[in-house]
């Protein structure tokens, strides 16, 4: 798999129609799959507007392991991105969405409260996600969808786990309207692993803040369009 070359997707109607709405931007180049971690990062690019074109790493077909690919992450993990005009101007190849967030918003200073209290609010949940959220809730998803046999034990810990964060982010969203105070990346990070919540058998009406903060980021249209990648 060539990563560097062009691909269809660059001479696509989608493509021309993306540059002709940002006629002098370089575009970013967004490597992913239709996954929580991925979906964080095509909701930011939509949220922030700028544009980028998507690449496809099936993860199921193994194509994280391409030597292309572990060029830009050695971890072997989606999502990455390849920014044409990274610091100094020089390009940049970042792994870990929550790194990938933070650089974004540094890059546009959107979606992370300009003050300091504010910001290291956010970076706080944003760990929260990256730390427990994902990786539990990913745990969840695993042994029930994807084990090869029934594994009660995991299932049972990991699902306590699971209803523990969701009371967390129920406490929290209970007395802050976003994550943060503000809509931030903090949000936008935790937001796709909500979605899964039929994944992870949840009923989002026992969480009623959790369900008021769900429904106002999915009516975002940036929200809209960024949980549609990829096609
Ligand atoms: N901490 C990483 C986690 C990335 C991750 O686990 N990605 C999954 C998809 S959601 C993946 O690429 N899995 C492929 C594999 O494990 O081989 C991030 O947030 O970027």
């Amino acid at each position: 798999m060539r990563l560097f070359q062009v691909i269809p997707e660059t001479v696509s109607p989608r493509y021309t129609a993306r540059l002709a709405r940002f006629p002098r931007k370089k575009m970013i180049e967004l490597y992913t799959w239709g996954t929580p971690n991925g979906r964080k990062v095509s909701v930011m690019l939509e949220e922030c507007g700028l544009p980028y074109n998507v690449h496809k790493i099936n993860i199921g077909a193994g194509e994280q392991f391409a030597p292309d690919y572990l060029a830009i992450n050695p971890n072997a993990k989606i999502p990455s991105i390849v920014d044409p005009e990274g610091p100094d101007g020089k390009p940049i190849a970042m792994m870990e969405s929550g790194a990938i967030l933070i650089y974004l918003s540094a890059k546009t200073g959107k979606f992370l409260p300009q003050r300091d209290r504010g910001k290291y609010v956010a970076l706080q949940w944003l760990m929260f996600q990256m730390g427990h959220i994902g990786p539990m809730f990913g745990q969840v998803h695993h042994f029930l969808r994807s084990a090869k046999e029934p594994v009660p034990y995991a299932i049972e810990r990991y699902t306590k786990e699971k209803d523990r964060l969701y009371s967390v982010l129920d406490k929290r969203l209970g007395e802050s309207e976003y994550l943060a105070g503000e809509y931030s990346i903090a949000d936008i990070a935790t937001y796709p692993w909500v979605a899964r919540y039929e994944w992870h058998k949840t009923d989002l009406n026992v969480y009623p803040n959790v369900k008021r903060w769900f429904d106002a980021i999915g009516a975002r249209p940036a929200v809209k369009r960024g949980m549609a990648v990829p096609s």
